[in-house]
């Protein structure tokens, strides 16, 4: 089973994490990694922290020789260039929306540094080389994933009809990951007026995927559920407050005809559905449509206006004054989404299809592509 763990704060000296259960034989390639930390990173809005950090790059300690893994658990590292944590203040002042009031009197940590180093989201950088690993490995199966932003603040991007190519082509010419160039100028509006302002914005983004095969998760049991996988561990990332797959909250509005996507028989391309309100999972299961998940971000925290809260020394009512902040963080959180996708999809391809070496693998999957053909 495809599993990991990873650990490292904020300002300390380096994440890491561990890798364990990807056969052996998978093609490591360190710049598309990188690239993907990179693509972390960017967008519009972001603090003058996150871009002064310019570039994570991975460090690979274990499970790859010669760029090709060895089925051994393979630990990364990814250095803080600001490793300064023994030297940081005490912090005494919980921010309204962050973990840090919660984490102290769950901890019982006086100084809630102790608690924000961890919760901070410098440690989806992890999360992102990781399921740029996992990204590797579907690739050998023609999967391919993206994300791109659908709505800040209210301006909704209108995206319907385009291919995942024309998505693609466009986001790669955005700030904002955002595949509506009017869209986008809104939104870049809304973010420079937001920060005017003192205060920061959230908004949603929408995971797609391309080639993923039918038949992946299970109707079993809950904890074999895809969806169910899906979303728990989207929800998991800083900031998300809601997951819909498909057409989401929208069927609670709509009758059974006009959500339910009807199915139809080809001679030779077998069975399909002409619409995918079911984002491509049904009863937990993969249905060999495009995976569609949207995922809601609430406005980061840290204001640079000040909000009320209580000083957890003095007991103190105080007004919370923050230096610097991102204003906005939609497509970062985006580009880690794409990388939790990979990786439940790449547990759940290893679940059905199993194997210790990726030629293992690629056999049992060419076998069931053959009994869906005939099926
Ligand atoms: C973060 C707050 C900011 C971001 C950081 C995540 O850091 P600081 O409070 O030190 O200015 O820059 O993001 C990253 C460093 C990163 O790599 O994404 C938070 O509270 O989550």
């Amino acid at each position: 089973m495809l599993r990991y763990l990873d650990a490292g704060e904020s300002h300390g000296k380096c994440l890491v994490a561990i890798l364990e259960g990807m056969p052996a034989g998978v093609k490591i390639d360190e710049k598309f990694i990188n690239n993907e930390l990179a693509r972390r990173l960017k967008g519009y809005g972001r603090s003058d922290r996150a871009k002064s950090i310019e570039e994570d790059k991975i460090e690979i300690l274990s499970g790859v020789r010669k760029g090709i893994t060895l089925a051994s658990p393979i630990a990364i590292r990814i250095e803080n260039k600001d490793f300064k944590i023994d030297t940081l203040e005490k912090v005494t002042k919980p921010r309204p929306g962050h973990a840090d009031l919660a984490g102290a009197l769950k901890y019982n940590q006086k100084d809630i540094r102790n608690i924000l180093e961890r919760a901070s989201a410098r440690e989806t950088a992890s999360r992102v080389a990781i399921g740029a690993i996992c990204k590797l490995f579907l690739s050998e199966f023609n999967v391919r994933i993206l994300s791109h932003v659908i709505n800040i603040g209210g301006v909704e991007a209108h995206t319907g009809g385009l291919s995942f190519e024309e998505i693609q082509e466009k986001i790669a010419r955005s700030s904002l990951n955002c595949a509506d160039k009017t869209a986008e100028k809104l939104m870049i509006e809304e973010i420079n007026k937001i920060k005017q302002a003192k205060d920061t914005i959230g908004g949603s983004f929408e995971i797609i995927t391309e080639g993923v095969t039918a038949g992946l998760g299970s109707h079993v049991h809950y904890d074999r559920k895809l969806d169910g996988r899906l979303a728990g561990g989207l929800m998991s990332i800083q900031a998300i407050k809601g997951v819909e797959i498909g057409l989401g909250f929208e069927v609670a509005k709509k009758s059974g005809s006009q959500v339910h996507d009807q199915i139809y028989y080809d001679k030779r391309g077998g069975f399909y559905y002409k619409t995918n309100n079911a984002g491509g999972i049904e009863g937990g299961m993969t249905n060999g449509n495009p995976i569609i998940i949207k995922c809601a971000m609430k406005p980061i925290p840290t204001l640079m206006s000040p909000m009320d809260s209580v000083d957890i020394e003095t007991k103190r009512s105080f007004k919370a004054q923050i230096e610097r902040s991102d204003v906005i963080a939609v497509p970062a959180a985006g580009v880690v989404a794409e990388g939790h996708v990979a990786y439940e999809l790449a547990r759940a391809y290893l679940e059905k299809f199993g194997g210790d070496s990726l030629e293992e693998t690629k056999r049992n999957f060419a076998s069931y592509t053959k009994q869906l053909k005939e099926f």
